[in-house]
């Protein structure tokens, strides 16, 4: 076979196996009630378009092997623009570096199509090493906002090649096509999981924040954070308050944050979240949903016990093993919500529920008692009501 066949034979190949994948039905599945998983995940690294992975040319790729490598696609921002469901992909490369990349499809589930090329990102004052987790508002300003973090080395532990530092990237954008890229947000610690309020709230721009101590662990930070900002083109947050805190022995004894922005809905605003807790195999993190009051989106209003979505199957492997995370949902105007994840840092997938049923699960889950003899009256608690009930 000469090198020419090979090219021609490999490239059919995987054009062919691409465009099988990239045009695969998805097939929705029983859940619980509250919500209803896919087969198949909505976005892959296999996904990525193959001329930002191949050269097309048989002069200069003669056996038609990848030569830019794509190691996952995660946490994806999401939002929906003339009526396209629209994910602002974390791509990441073999390199380790991730960069933003928006994917398109027209029913949210399946046919996610990426744009021609990835985002070009702007550097901030301070060049950036590494960007990732976009949340997007569509803000009552006018702007579509894009928060991200933002990681850089640590110089001040210059003998430590592992020391770097959080921080909020931000920029803002019409069309998700061009980017203006705002200084960093300002603030007395370390930053991820930043999140933009849609509205304004007593006439500013409001944060939902996650202060942390360093660069992995919240420490000292106590939860989910709320704060004010004046103006986002030099956006500093001078003042956080602890609206979702962290507890011994919950899903988020370790860190918390918040998903993407709240859905407001007339029973107050419906948050997603991420919990992490410790185990022997590491971190686990899991997501969870709580409500806050509508005119003080910063007051909890129902914080439903436990987890709403944790792995399963294979969810739990990937990268960095026992990990769901979200930064990205779409409601449409019937009230369907759906839930863009990511698990174990590798591949993204959609989960889909309506605004009544997760609204009806955050204000009918109980609360966690935060001890067994607590889950345990709350359990015998619905048995006795169910007594009039069960199996008749
Ligand atoms: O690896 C799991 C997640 O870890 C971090 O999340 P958090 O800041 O809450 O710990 C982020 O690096 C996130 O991207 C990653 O998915």
């Amino acid at each position: 076979m000469t090198k020419n066949d090979t090219f021609e034979t490999r490239k059919k190949l995987v054009e062919g196996r691409y465009t099988a994948l990239i045009t695969r039905p998805n097939v929705k599945l029983e859940g619980n009630g509250v919500y209803e998983r896919y087969a198949n995940p909505v976005v892959t690294a296999e996904m990525v378009p193959l001329e930002w992975r191949y050269d097309f040319n048989p002069a200069t790729n003669p056996y038609f092997m990848e030569r830019i490598g794509v190691n996952a696609t995660l946490n994806s921002g999401a939002i929906k623009i003339n009526g396209k469901y629209v994910l602002v992909v974390r791509v990441e490369g073999n390199d380790r570096k991730s960069f933003f990349a928006v994917a398109e499809s027209d029913n949210g589930v399946d046919g996610f199509k990426f744009r021609e090329r990835p985002i070009t990102m702007p550097d901030d004052a301070i060049p950036g090493t590494n960007v990732y987790d976009m949340r997007l508002t569509a803000h009552e300003d006018g702007w579509i906002y894009g928060l991200f973090c933002v990681e850089r080395h640590d110089d001040t532990c210059p003998g430590n090649l592992s020391a770097a530092t959080a921080t909020c990237g931000i920029a803002r954008t019409k069309d998700l096509e061009t980017w203006e890229r705002l200084p960093d947000l300002k603030s007395k610690s370390q930053q991820r999981n930043v999140v933009l309020h849609p509205e304004f709230v007593n006439g500013k721009y409001a944060l939902y924040t996650r202060p942390q101590d360093g660069f992995i662990d919240a420490g000292s930070g106590g939860g989910i954070g709320w704060g004010y900002v004046d103006d986002m083109t030099c956006a500093e947050v001078k003042d956080e308050q602890i609206i979702d805190a962290r507890y011994y022995h919950t899903i988020k004894e370790v860190k918390n944050g918040e998903g993407p922005h709240p859905i407001k809905t007339p029973r107050g605003w419906l948050h997603l979240a991420h919990g992490v807790r410790g185990c022997a195999s590491g971190l686990r993190y899991v997501l969870y949903l709580y409500m806050t009051a509508l005119d003080e989106p910063w007051k909890p209003v129902a914080t439903p016990g436990g987890y709403f979505m944790a792995p399963v199957g294979e969810e739990y492997m990937g990268d960095v093993m026992n990990v769901l995370f979200s930064n990205g949902w779409i409601c449409d105007d019937d009230g369907t919500v759906y839930i863009y994840y990511a698990s174990s840092d590798t591949r993204m997938h959609v989960a889909t529920s309506t605004v009544d049923r997760l609204v009806d699960y955050c204000l009918n889950t109980p609360s966690d008692g935060l001890t067994t003899v607590k889950s345990v009256e709350t359990i015998n608690a619905l048995i006795d009501r169910n007594r009039e009930y069960f199996n008749k």
